[in-house]
């Protein structure tokens, strides 16, 4: 027996990092395919521009994930028609850096974990009972491939994305029965402005990381979590990993002496 796929008109989608990459494909997705979405960023310029793109099915509004009251905030100054959120994308976060344990600025670190480890958390807990409440919902979490294959000076920001992996899952458990579903997505490398913020701004070392490869882009990442998203009811995508034809695995280093 064929159950129907879920229509995206009845979706009130929140997006955390809505304002590049990702985060803005997926507000541009979701609103051609009829779903009022909440777009949110600290960048408030960004935000204003995709208003203007995407106009009323769009509900804009600054937001630093790091911020849990940040997020209850928003959450309570919703306008009518966006207040009944069933599907949140916790994609919001970031790398930076690329050097070794022993030499990275502990800062950068702390900017990683403030964000990609509690700013999706604060994003998770503060959307829940709400979705609990109204019967259901859809999380979905942005993680990477970098949560379960190691590289050099993917320290940190792998173990964020390891973490992200690891607490979807655990989610599951704690939300059986409530008709919430939850599904990590795990992308491997596309072009979007995550080179050139991990790498502070410099657009040659963040083009390099490109270079001679047919990436994924952010509209692909958009396409799977909108699959993921709208398949029956009664289905989960617990994980999902992706990667561009051209990036795949090598071999394990060995030091010979
Ligand atoms: P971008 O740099 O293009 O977008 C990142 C988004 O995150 C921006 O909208 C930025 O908005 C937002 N953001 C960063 N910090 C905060 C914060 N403190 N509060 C709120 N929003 C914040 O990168 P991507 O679109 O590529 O990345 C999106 C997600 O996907 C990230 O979690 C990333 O780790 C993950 N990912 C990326 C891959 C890639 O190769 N591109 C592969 C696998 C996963 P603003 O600065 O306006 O706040
Ligand atoms: C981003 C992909 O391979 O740069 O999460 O870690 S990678």
């Amino acid at each position: 027996m064929a159950y129907p796929a879920l229509d995206p008109k009845t979706f009130t989608v929140l997006i955390t990092g809505a304002t590049s990459g990702f985060g803005d494909a997926l507000a541009r997705r979701y609103v051609a395919e009829g779903a009022r979405v909440i777009a949110t960023g600290r960048r408030v310029d960004r935000l204003e521009a995709l208003k203007a793109d995407l106009g009323d099915a769009l509900h804009v509004a600054p937001l630093d994930v790091r911020e849990l009251s940040s997020i209850e905030d928003l959450l309570n100054g919703l306008p009518e028609g966006f207040r009944d959120i069933n599907v949140v994308i916790a994609n919001a976060g970031l790398a930076l850096g690329l050097g070794p344990a022993q030499e990275v600025d502990i800062a950068d670190w702390r900017t990683m974990i403030e964000t990609n480890v509690m700013g999706l958390a604060n994003t998770v807990r503060a959307t829940l009972p709400g979705m609990i409440a109204r019967g259901g919902g859809h999380v979905v979490t942005m993680g990477s491939v970098a949560g379960d294959y190691p590289y050099p000076g993917g320290n940190v920001y792998g173990g964020t994305k390891a973490f992200v992996k690891q607490f979807a899952l655990a989610l599951r458990s704690d939300v059986q029965g409530t008709n919430v579903r939850v599904t990590n997505i795990e992308p491997g490398m596309v072009e979007t402005e995550f080179s050139l913020i991990r790498f502070k701004g410099d657009e040659d070392k963040a083009s390099s990381v490109y270079e001679g490869v047919t990436g994924m882009t952010a509209d692909d990442v958009a396409e799977t979590v909108f699959w993921a998203t709208t398949l029956p009811r009664h289905v989960n995508v617990n994980r999902l990993q992706v990667m561009a034809v051209q990036q795949a695995f090598g071999p394990f280093d060995v030091k010979r002496v």
